[in-house]
């Protein structure tokens, strides 16, 4: 069943507003006073909200879609009404036309140069959302010329670097001492294997800032099995693991190794919509402290749409990058690339296997770029405007 809210500056007005919109179909559930309409929080005023349900579960896609939309769209405002920088909501803006993209893009056939319905066909090819093909489509309808548009080779590979112009990737954090990383997402995204892999990298010396002390943190006891997972790595690496439970745990255990190099966070993968537990662990990871980098990890074969609600239930966690895992998975990026844009989130590393530690790397525009098929890259180009991969060793 689907609940619904509708708000107005009385009970009867907000009640009439459904009425017209729904007629008998809506049954009221409660209604409650709030805050409601003025700009970024100036001018609000008292109103009411009426959260109802349909009884006829039958409307139509099309109605509920529109419905949804004047949900986040209140959503959005009310969300405005905090405090807010610029580009959360510039975020939000864009997700909104991602939803309000999804099922309309191929609509542009008629008259369309044959290039650029090849281009679209080849978006689609590879996954990339309604809305960041739509957009693509009509930055090349914009800028190339008819002449231009002959040219398919050049078009798709002027394409490919607009596209890579759109990743962005974590900076390099603050030096910090011991320096805090925490890995959060869903469960059986890889967090744990990634954790290893981090840990493996740092001690092997392969990585930017090479660390000789580490510690595993592990507040995944819940899950039978996961305790004995990272304990095995663990010791392979002969790496301390410490298991938190309760925010005095982590703060005690923090304190106990301020002189460690490096201790890296493994989290509870419960799903996200299991509100409580991401309030309880949200909890101990505050007790992190602010210097704390705390990475997202999503699969990279979640759709965009999905991935956007992850990147949005995990947000409490003011996650400073995204971990692109499984990468060995798929071949059609676009779904990544999509909502990384859309949602404006850097990407930190990807993994591509279950090797540890050979499996993983700083994330590189390239390293996208070069997975998308039938865009023909021009790697020398490529390099020469994001710069060349980093070796990496592998088996
Ligand atoms: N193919 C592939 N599998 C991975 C990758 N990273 C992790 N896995 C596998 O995904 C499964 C879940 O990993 P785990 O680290 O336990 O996930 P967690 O629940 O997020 O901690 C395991 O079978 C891992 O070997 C990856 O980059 N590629
Ligand atoms: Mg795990």
């Amino acid at each position: 069943m689907q609940y619904l809210v509708e708000q107005g500056s009385t009970h009867r007005e907000a009640l009439e507003r459904i009425r017209a919109r729904y007629g008998d179909a809506a049954q009221v559930l409660s209604h409650r006073t709030v805050r409601q309409g003025g700009f970024m929080g100036l001018f609000a005023r008292e109103g009411v909200e009426i959260t109802f349900y349909l009884r006829d579960d039958s409307i139509r896609e099309t109605e509920r879609k529109r419905v949804d939309m004047e949900d986040e769209k209140r959503k959005l405002l009310e969300k405005m009404n905090h405090e807010r920088t610029l580009q959360e909501v510039l975020s939000e803006v864009r997700e909104l036309k991602e939803i309000m993209a999804e099922g309309g893009a191929a609509a542009q056939a008629e008259g369309e140069h044959p290039t650029l319905m090849a281009l679209e066909e080849l978006l689609e090819t590879n996954d990339f959302s309604p809305l960041y093909r739509s957009e693509l489509v009509a930055k090349a309808r914009a800028e190339f010329s008819l002449e231009d548009l002959d040219d398919d080779l050049r078009v798709r590979r002027a394409v490919l670097e607009w596209i890579g112009d759109t990743v962005s990737v974590t900076a390099d954090p603050k030096p910090a001492r011991p320096r805090v990383i925490v890995l959060v997402g869903p469960t059986g995204v890889g967090k744990t294997t990634t954790i290893a892999k981090l840990a493996a990298i740092h001690k092997l010396g392969l990585s930017a800032q090479p660390a000789k002390e580490i510690r595993l943190l592990t507040i995944d006891s819940f899950r039978i099995g996961a305790l004995q997972q990272i304990e095995k790595y663990a010791s392979i690496m002969s790496m301390p693991v410490s298991v938190v439970e309760t925010v005095k745990d982590m703060k005690d255990t923090l304190a106990m190794y301020r002189d460690t190099d490096l201790i890296l966070v493994d989290t509870i993968g419960k799903s996200p919509r299991d509100a409580v537990r991401l309030a309880e662990m949200q909890e101990l990871l505050d007790a992190c402290g602010p210097g704390a980098e705390v990475y997202l990890a999503v699969s990279a074969t979640t759709k965009t749409q999905d991935m956007l609600d992850i990147f949005r239930q995990f947000e409490p966690f003011r996650y400073r990058g995204v971990v692109v895992t499984k990468m060995d998975e798929t071949g059609r990026v676009g779904n990544v690339l999509s909502a990384l844009a859309v949602a404006n989130k850097p990407a930190a590393w990807i993994t591509d296997g279950q090797k540890v530690p050979m499996d993983i790397e700083r994330a590189h525009p390239l390293r996208f770029l070069l997975n998308l098929e039938g865009f023909a890259p021009d790697r020398p180009k490529l390099e020469e405007r994001y710069g060349v991969l980093p070796e990496r060793s592998r088996s």
